[in-house]
């Protein structure tokens, strides 16, 4: 039995949420307490939740993000636009003053995150009224998006292989996920400087990584710096590299709406044909594991899959990448399997481990509670697939989620109770996206 959603006072609530965490209108930060700086990803999806009812502070939003852009194109993780604060690590902890190519001025991390930017600005433009003013953005954007597009091609694929490599298990947006465990264990973290961990100030132990992930990320991080962060070391000697199931299927989608973007700009388009194709062609000869009908990680160290059934697998619906026949294999054979991932023991779509997973945890972070920013794009996916019907359940699954316990950063696919951060960004920005299907028709 599904509740009803009072569309009307989740859409106020939701606005309330993004006005709350704008930090003098230069950048809103991703949850209340937690993260009080400008994230990559979320600022894209807060721009697209904005876009509904306030345009100007939805490009202001990744205004603030593109200033952070590194000379060499790269778009970092995390801006501090506002200095240090109790969120580890703190921009010193970094210190990409090391780099030649850090932007100047601005204090960022010195990895990235994906890359959903340029389909968030897609969205945008197609559903802009003033069109002239829209395309107007589009213009003043375009160049630094592309040359966020070339860096991810040039520094983390140089073999062009048609796979961007990602170096950090923060760059996958889903830090603790089962399909970084075989790939972490073989990060041996030696020496780790000294640091405290801030992440339980506001949120439970047992709802966020292990400290043996925790070890690890910060001992990644020291071995960059310590390289400068220099792109080519990085790529060849970091002890984690993984072609990303998620991340690169964000990236293919993006180029597809940038070429979009550039059709409509009169800007060339080859060098983004190429990168479709390649990438295309790549996600599913290496990706896509015919015997278990999902798409696994590659583990470029390991030089294999990284077999573990979670919803990144999903994500190549979202950016169209998929075949029919591998569509239909997703989808019925995983994402309706109750063992996996529909209601059965739980109540709500999507968790992000399947549930019979080895590692599957109903409340920790990335290894099994249900995220709306992953059931946006499952349904999304399923929309474009035509499952219209599964898309609806997911989309009405999520507003019920949040109907129900708020604007969590994550909720218990058991029960539905909130986890994580609370005031959380994303959720709001796309509960306003998911409620704009029945309110606000484009
Ligand atoms: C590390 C801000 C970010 C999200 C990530 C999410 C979480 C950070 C953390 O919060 O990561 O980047 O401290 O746990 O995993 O997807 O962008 O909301």
């Amino acid at each position: 039995m599904s509740a009803a959603i009072d569309a009307e006072a989740l859409l106020e609530q939701a606005k309330a949420v993004l006005r709350a965490n704008d930090v003098e209108g230069i950048f809103i930060k991703p949850g209340t307490y937690q993260y009080p700086h400008q994230w990559n990803w979320d600022a894209a999806l807060v721009a697209l939740g904005l876009s509904h009812f306030d345009r100007p502070r939805a490009e202001q939003e990744i205004r603030s993000l593109l200033k952070a852009q590194w000379k060499d194109g790269m778009l970092p993780h995390v801006v501090y636009h506002n200095g240090a604060s109790d969120y580890f690590p703190t921009p010193d902890f970094w210190q990409i003053e090391r780099s030649p190519n850090a932007p100047n001025g601005l204090l960022t991390s010195g990895i990235v995150q994906p890359p959903i930017l340029a389909t968030c600005v897609r969205l945008m433009h197609e559903r802009a009224k003033d069109r002239k003013a829209s395309l107007a953005f589009v213009r003043e954007v375009y160049p630094a998006l592309h040359r966020w597009h070339r860096w991810l091609r040039a520094a983390r694929d140089p073999e062009n292989t048609g796979l961007v490599a990602i170096v950090h298990p923060w760059e996958s947006g889903t830090d603790n996920a089962a399909r970084f465990v075989e790939p972490m264990i073989r990060v041996i973290p030696s020496r780790v400087p000294p640091y405290q961990r801030k992440d339980f100030l506001h949120v439970r132990e047992d709802e966020r990584p292990i400290q043996a992930e925790y070890q690890r990320f910060v001992y990644l991080i020291d071995l960059f710096r310590q390289w400068n962060y220099d792109q080519e070391t990085i790529y060849a000697r970091s002890p984690f590299l993984v072609q990303d199931t998620l991340f690169n299927a964000l990236m293919y989608r993006a180029q597809y709406d940038l070429r979009m973007l550039a059709r409509e700009l009169g800007e060339p388009t080859e060098e983004l044909d190429e990168w479709l194709a390649t990438t295309r062609y790549a996600y599913n000869a290496r990706l896509w594991s015919e015997a278990h009908g999902l798409y696994f990680a590659y583990d470029l160290r390991g030089q294999r899959l990284l077999q573990e059934n979670g919803c990144a697998t999903f994500i190549a619906l979202f950016a169209g990448l998929a075949s029919e026949h591998q569509a239909r294999r997703l989808v019925e054979e995983h994402l309706l399997n109750p063992e996996e991932y529909a209601p059965n023991g739980t109540r709500y779509f999507v968790p992000s481990q399947a549930k019979n997973n080895l590692f599957f945890e109903p409340r920790r972070y990335w290894r099994g509670p249900v995220w709306i920013l992953i059931n946006w794009m499952v349904s999304e996916g399923l929309r474009r697939y035509g499952y219209h019907e599964l898309a609806e359940t997911i989309r009405q699954h999520s507003l019920e989620l949040v109907q129900r316990s708020g604007f969590m950063e994550y909720y218990d696919p058991r029960d539905g109770t909130g986890c994580g951060a609370s005031g959380f960004s994303w959720t709001a920005a796309l509960t306003i996206e998911m409620l704009a299907e029945t309110m606000m028709p484009a």
